[in-house]
């Protein structure tokens, strides 16, 4: 499998990596998820101000952000406090085929993005080790992503990811900004009411 050489150092992008039927089965797997550990919007530190994408975990560790105690990871979903879900044996086999890291993922953050909803541009550096990649898997509508340097303000690019792709995260671009400028509705059957939902998995600790 190669690099687009067009993105930068660290990215791979694997278009199509999931067959249609496989993210059928992701899809349930996740829905399963969501189930047990409901989406919770999220807000800002100090702010308060919603994000726009909805939230869920599954896995030892969940990544959660609000007013009070900013970003962080924590064992127990914050509005049930109960555990979170364990990590679909799915999403461990696509880990470990593609991750080329020798220990499974801590964390898989559910990010379920409405036809409006966007990310800004932000970096991941809430883990205490960047050895890991971060893996990222999209299901539903397709979105325009943007990636940029490890310092704000460098120069970005933008592209589109569709249901089913895989990009890993490592390397040099661990540390890279990035964000989701915005969904493309109505280009994915997947989801019945539409939307994207994207899967992050990462290592922790
Ligand atoms: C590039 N999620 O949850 S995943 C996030 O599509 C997040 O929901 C986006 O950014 C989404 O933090 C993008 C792809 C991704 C994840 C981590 C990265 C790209 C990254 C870390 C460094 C550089
Ligand atoms: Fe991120």
């Amino acid at each position: 499998m190669q690099r687009k050489s067009v993105l930068p150092v660290g990215v791979q992008h694997f278009p199509g990596h999931l067959k249609p039927g496989e993210q059928k089965k992701l899809l349930a797997e996740i829905r399963n998820a969501i189930s047990i550990a409901p989406l919770f919007t999220p807000t800002m530190p100090r702010t308060g101000k919603p994000l726009s994408v909805r939230m869920s975990n599954c896995g030892e560790l969940g990544w959660v952000c609000d007013k009070q105690g900013g970003y962080r990871y924590q064992k127990h979903h914050p509005d049930t406090g109960k555990p979170w879900p364990p990590m679909p044996q799915m999403l461990l086999d696509i880990w470990q085929e593609i991750s080329n890291f020798p220990h499974p993922p801590q964390a898989c953050l559910i990010n379920f993005y409405n036809q409006a909803a966007k990310m800004g541009l932000h970096q991941d550096k809430d883990e205490q080790n960047f050895d890991a990649p971060v893996l990222s898997i999209s299901l539903g509508d397709s979105c325009l992503f943007r990636v940029g340097a490890t310092t704000r303000g460098g120069r970005t690019m933008s592209f589109k990811l569709h249901s089913g792709d895989v990009v890993i995260l490592g390397g040099e671009s661990r540390l890279a900004f990035h964000g989701v400028d915005r969904i493309y509705p109505g280009t994915s059957m997947l989801l019945k009411n539409g939307g994207r939902l994207n899967l992050t998995m990462r290592r922790v600790g």
